[in-house]
């Protein structure tokens, strides 16, 4: 599916996205909200952007973030994407409108704006956040190693010189303690989490801080079978998927499997484009591609949760 406009077939500054998320609300005003949960280290706001079908109330609502490591440009492109499809095909595809029509999407697109920013003008491969460490000359902490999961075990660092520094304590950083505190405050209507990271083709789940299998292991495994399958037959690519620990590797921190321990049981980490050629530095020509095997996971997962 098209989602209309060479707009989302390009990376975007920082700049350019606030002023998407405003122009955003204000085009589709009837389905759009955009809630304001914490501002970064270097003081940015963090903007969630909640979409609602125009039914009654719902009770149901699932959470997508992005970029919660700065050089991965895809992650945030992609939640721009589903946005726009989102909106654009909602009453017109029946998945979408199935979707929005039982359950509100929280959207943070983009999790760490300080690295994000620090990668379009200072340093391409930049993974952290931008915060001060004390008693060390290097900044930042990794987001995704800074959840009260296993923290700083086996899989990350307590160097602050190292990109997967955990920080000093679980939910240091402000990034990381702003969506802990959304979340804790919508459990009981946030039903599915999901992670959105690149690159490596995999669609992960709990645990990626120890090698437990979570109790609805089984389930969840079906589920991204079911996505990478279907990825397979529509655009001929090839995802990998299974709980992070075994997949990928063991990491703990993780906001996936923080989610899930908060009592989201369906939460999951997609790593997109590419495998390796070009890594981190997938050329804009392969963000349709790669947002549309994306967003065909993000249906498969939201559609089992419906459907429970
Ligand atoms: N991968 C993730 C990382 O933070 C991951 C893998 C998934 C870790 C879920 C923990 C939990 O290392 C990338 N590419 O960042
Ligand atoms: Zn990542």
């Amino acid at each position: 599916p098209r989602s209309g406009g060479v707009f989302y077939e390009r990376y975007h500054s920082l700049e350019d996205i606030y002023y998407w998320i405003n122009k955003t609300k204000q085009d589709y005003s009837d389905m759009v909200q955009v809630i304001l949960i914490g501002s970064s280290s270097e003081k940015r706001p963090l903007y969630v952007l909640k979409l609602s079908g125009r039914r009654e109330e719902v009770k149901r609502a699932m959470w997508i973030d992005c970029g919660i490591h700065a050089r991965e440009w895809i992650a945030p492109a992609f939640c721009m994407w589903f946005v726009k499809y989102a909106l654009a095909f909602y009453n017109q595809n029946t998945e979408i409108t199935e979707i929005l029509n039982n359950m509100d999407v929280y959207i943070l697109t983009v999790m760490n704006p300080d690295g994000y920013k620090y990668t379009w003008t200072t340093d391409r491969m930049w993974r952290k956040n931008r915060s001060y460490n004390k008693e060390s000359n290097c900044l930042g902490a990794d987001l995704n190693r800074n959840f009260d999961a296993n923290w700083c075990t086996q899989g990350a660092s307590d160097n602050p010189c190292d990109p997967t520094y955990c920080g000093p304590f679980p939910e240091s950083e402000p990034e990381s303690q702003a969506v802990a505190r959304f979340l804790r405050s919508h459990k009981e209507t946030v039903k599915l989490y999901l992670s959105i990271h690149s690159y490596s083709q995999m669609l992960l789940f709990p645990y990626s801080c120890s090698y437990d299998e979570v109790p609805n292991h089984n389930e969840l495994f079906e589920v991204v079978k079911e996505a990478s399958a279907k990825i397979r037959r529509y655009y001929r690519n090839n995802y990998k998927y299974g709980p992070g620990a075994k997949t990928i590797y063991l990491a703990p921190g993780g906001s996936d499997d923080w989610a899930y321990n908060l009592g989201i049981k369906y939460s999951f980490t997609f790593e997109l484009q590419d495998r390796g050629r070009y890594g981190f530095l997938l050329p804009p020509s392969f963000i349709p591609q790669a947002c549309n095997e994306a967003l065909l996971a993000t249906k498969v997962t939201a559609l089992h949760v419906i459907k429970k």
